[in-house]
């Protein structure tokens, strides 16, 4: 399947969501075999109101035989904020990381650029052959790093969160977080399925990944101001992290 998107929202956005757009969607069209993931139709394209200023949601969805969802999502918000999310939620057969990103800027600065390989084992730690890859990379130095909330212990000691200060930093931001890709899709191919008792370990892994993920309250008063509390909480827990039910 080819990868065909409706470039009218990311053409209007800041250049970094663009670039790492383009990027998200050439690494899995280029590594991974893609097909059609079902979103409900209504949640597809949405628009709502926030203080006066509209804002669209994009979403882009599918499935691969080693990932259960991929998920790329834009949103924006009038002028004042744009928004990349993306994550890679692996089948629990496969002992696979989640990568999960978010960029969120508005008027010309990208404000948090995060981006991770984060474990899914009841360690907490990435597998060797990730940490071996991940180590191995070129380390950028970034002027500013931003703390991780209380809910980011899902994160590994790989995650990136920084602001970034310049369009030097922006371009290392975005060669780091390809490298992410490209480790993580290729040894994705590769991997084989893991046992049950292995399969209800990661199972629980990603209900905590999940469950931490929707304390984010930045995302969810965003949501809340422009689609109400219940359509946050539904949207929340449905489509941007939605729990794997069975193995
Ligand atoms: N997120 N983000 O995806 N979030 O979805 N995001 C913000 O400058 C949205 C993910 C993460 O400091 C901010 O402070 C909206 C994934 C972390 O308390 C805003 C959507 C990851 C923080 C939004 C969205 C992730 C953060 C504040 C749906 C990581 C810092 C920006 C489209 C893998 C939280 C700022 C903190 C921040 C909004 C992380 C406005 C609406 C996959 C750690």
């Amino acid at each position: 399947m080819s990868v065909t998107s409706n470039p009218s929202l990311r053409e209007q956005q800041h250049p970094l969501i663009r670039q790492l757009a383009d990027c998200i969607e050439s690494n899995w069209q280029h590594y991974l075999e893609l097909s059609p993931y079902p979103l409900p139709t209504e949640l597809g394209y949405v628009e709502g109101k926030l203080e006066g200023e509209k804002l669209t949601i994009e979403n882009h969805c599918y499935q691969t035989p080693q990932f259960r969802k991929l998920h790329l999502e834009l949103a924006k918000v009038g002028k004042t904020l744009d928004i990349l999310h993306c994550v890679m939620f692996p089948r629990p057969e496969y002992a696979l990381p989640m990568f999960g990103c978010d960029l969120v800027g508005g008027r010309g600065q990208i404000s948090a650029a995060i981006a991770d390989l984060s474990p899914l084992s009841r360690e907490r730690i990435l597998p060797d052959s990730y940490r071996q890859a991940l180590g191995a990379l070129p380390t950028p130095e970034f002027s500013q790093q931003r703390d991780l909330p209380d809910w980011g212990d899902i994160f590994s000691e790989f995650c990136l969160f920084i602001r970034p200060g310049s369009p030097e930093e922006e371009r290392q931001f975005l060669s780091r977080v390809e490298s992410f890709l490209q480790i993580h899709c290729a040894f994705a191919v590769q991997a084989s399925p893991v046992s049950e008792e292995q399969q209800a370990e990661i199972l629980e892994s990603q209900h905590y990944y999940c469950t931490k993920q929707q304390q984010n309250d930045k995302t969810r008063r965003v949501l809340e101001k422009a689609f109400g509390v219940d359509w946050a909480e539904h949207y929340m827990t449905s489509v941007l992290f939605d729990l794997p039910t069975t193995a």
